[in-house]
């Protein structure tokens, strides 16, 4: 039986930056526990403040090398920085996983950084469901800056983008597969382009093939004011970094002078509502008649009997009907 929590209290403490209280917090959300509305309800007012940046790109291009850089660089303005690391592939979570843990070694004593693993296997939705929650969390304990760092593999990459006010795209010279992932899509978007690893051959030619898929998408959208910048960076080094911060807070001036800041942060808050809603029908939907109801209905549209939209309707209509 888990231990009875008292969220006041667990929000309150998160909210003068105590880790453990974060730390209890997430954990909340992220188990989908009882608590998860309370926790929801008592930090809404605290929320809002933080600029989230979303990372990806294309597996080992250097992402947490540069999530941990940019926590550095933030650090510099004195800014409270939290750290997502949502990991589509691993059923590990709570502490960070072994590889990023040694390349966050640096900000394990820093009181003014929070850093936490999510993983998303086995998560209905995936990433769609627990780190909006766990972004409000670290919102409310004040953070300025929350990065969220996740591995450009399909869907994952689209979902980053739905909660990130500013999303960083990381490229590296030689990648054939990382400009591959530019085509598919990735370029749409991208708020800044990094090339990292600038140390080896070919950035130039990378950063060349970036800028010309850049003016050939912005013919087709004329109506996109914003253009991504292209920063290089050696982020194994932390060369480059303090100009990735300073475009993106460009990008962030630039949305809130154009409203687009409100409007994304209002198309995050509708898709949110409407996963928690359709999470919500899907559960009452196989509860209908104890879950007899759709396995009846099902049993009928396999032996022919009925159509499944027929189906639909009567199962829609013994929920209405609170059978
Ligand atoms: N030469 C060079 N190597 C780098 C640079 N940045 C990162 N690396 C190295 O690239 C490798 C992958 O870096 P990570 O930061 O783990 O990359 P990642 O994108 O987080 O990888 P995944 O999470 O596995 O997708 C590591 O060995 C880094 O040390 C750089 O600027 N130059
Ligand atoms: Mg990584």
């Amino acid at each position: 039986v888990p231990r009875s929590v008292d969220v006041a209290d667990l929000v309150e403490r998160a909210q003068a930056g105590q880790p453990r209280a974060v730390a209890r917090l997430i954990s909340l959300v992220e188990d989908a526990s009882p608590q998860l509305r309370k926790v929801a309800e008592a930090l809404a007012p605290h929320t809002g403040r933080a600029q989230v940046v979303g990372l990806t790109g294309p597996p080992g291009v250097g992402k947490s090398t540069s999530t941990s850089a940019l926590v550095s660089a933030y650090r510099r303005q004195g800014k409270r920085v939290g750290v997502l690391a949502v990991d589509p592939s691993s059923p590990f979570s709570g502490g960070a996983l072994l590889g990023d843990r040694v390349r966050m070694q640096e900000h394990a004593t820093d009181d003014q950084v929070f850093i936490r693993s999510m993983a998303t296997r086995g998560h209905l939705g995936g990433l769609a469901w627990a780190t909006p929650q766990a972004l409000r969390v670290l919102d409310a304990a004040g953070c300025d800056v929350v990065l969220i760092e996740t591995v450009g593999v399909g869907q994952s990459e689209i979902e980053v983008v739905s909660l990130a006010d500013t999303t960083i795209v990381l490229l590296a010279p030689g990648m054939g597969d990382g400009i591959q992932a530019a085509k598919a899509g990735i370029l749409e978007v991208a708020d800044v382009f990094v090339v990292n690893k600038a140390d080896r051959d070919g950035a130039d030619a990378t950063e060349r093939d970036l800028k010309y898929m850049i003016s050939l998408g912005r013919r087709e959208r004329t109506d996109v004011l914003w253009r991504p910048p292209i920063v290089k960076t050696v982020a194994s080094k932390g060369q480059g970094l303090d100009e990735v911060v300073e475009a993106a807070e460009s990008h962030r001036s630039w949305m809130v002078d154009h409203g687009e800041l409100e409007r994304r942060r209002q198309r995050r808050a509708e898709a949110e509502i409407e996963a928690i809603s359709v999470e919500r029908l899907r559960t009452q939907l196989g509860d209908v008649r104890g879950g007899e109801a759709l396995d009846r209905l099902a049993k009928r549209v396999v032996a022919g009997q009925l159509d499944p939209y027929t189906a639909a309707d009567e199962l829609i209509e013994d929920l209405h009907a609170g059978a």
